[in-house]
């Protein structure tokens, strides 16, 4: 069995007193059969580090595949470790659409974060125009297999991968939970024939676009969909707590 997973991606979003704030109203929170991770920005990382206990698990968001280096503005592996850094958000489409982020370096940093023992969050999804081209399944067949290019089965089965539709990040329309489940059930498909089954049936595979308190249940109640990640409704501790509450 798949162990639920609920992500809140920050993006740009928390001051460091605005972060302890936040973390003052999670302290002592934990949901049986949950796993939860606060993706924050670098910035956050230390006091995240200092004020959690063991229960909510730290994420990046980002990850560079050199571990030093001339790479202005990047986050090298050696560094996060040091900030007790478990996951690391890869390819989110905001990095594809605005920073250059593409296939090959979405795989550059899938390598680099196993390597460094952190797991990999990669964001795969299609673009508006590609959905009503009817092009979806073929957009995250091709970012799911250059995303896992080389790995080995023990690795891919530890993955982490979020199928976000771009279309429904931030906008308030979000992929009908059916629509998602039949993407998460192609790109896990995608993933046994590169591999095989059984490495298929082990990736846990969340929705992430618009997931709120109040719509988180009927994504996780699907069957192929292994929890969320989640940017805007990850800001407010209590709204925070309802979403792990509903990957149970
Ligand atoms: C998608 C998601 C988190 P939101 O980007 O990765 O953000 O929940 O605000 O749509």
């Amino acid at each position: 069995m798949r162990t639920p997973i609920i992500a809140g991606n920050w993006k740009m979003n928390k001051t460091i007193v605005e972060t302890k704030a936040f973390l003052d109203e999670i302290k002592d929170f934990a949901v049986d059969g949950v796993e939860a991770v606060l993706c924050v920005p670098y910035t956050d990382l230390a006091i995240v580090k200092e004020n959690i206990g063991d229960y909510i698990k730290i994420g990046s968001q980002n990850i560079h595949w050199a571990e030093t280096g001339a790479f202005t503005g990047e986050i090298s592996p050696l560094m996060l470790k040091e900030l007790r850094v478990e996951y690391a958000i890869i390819g989110h489409s905001e990095r594809r659409e605005m920073f250059g982020e593409t296939d090959e370096t979405v795989n550059k940093r899938v390598h680099a974060a196993f390597k460094h023992g952190i797991t990999p969050i990669v964001c795969v999804g299609e673009k508006l125009e590609e959905r009503e081209a009817g092009k979806t399944k073929e957009i995250v067949k091709k970012q799911t297999i250059a995303a896992i290019k080389d790995l080995a089965s023990e690795q891919v089965k530890q993955l982490v991968i979020a199928y976000e539709p771009i279309w429904a990040i931030g906008t308030g329309k979000s992929s009908t939970a059916e629509d998602a489940n039949e993407v998460i059930g192609f790109i896990r498909q995608v993933i046994a024939d590169q591999y095989d089954q059984q490495v298929a049936n082990e990736v846990r595979v969340q929705y992430g676009g618009s997931v709120k308190p109040e719509n988180i249940s009927t994504y996780l109640n699907q069957p192929e969909i292994d929890g969320a990640l989640v940017g805007g409704a990850s800001l407010d501790p209590t709204s925070f707590k309802s979403l792990v509450e509903g990957g149970k």
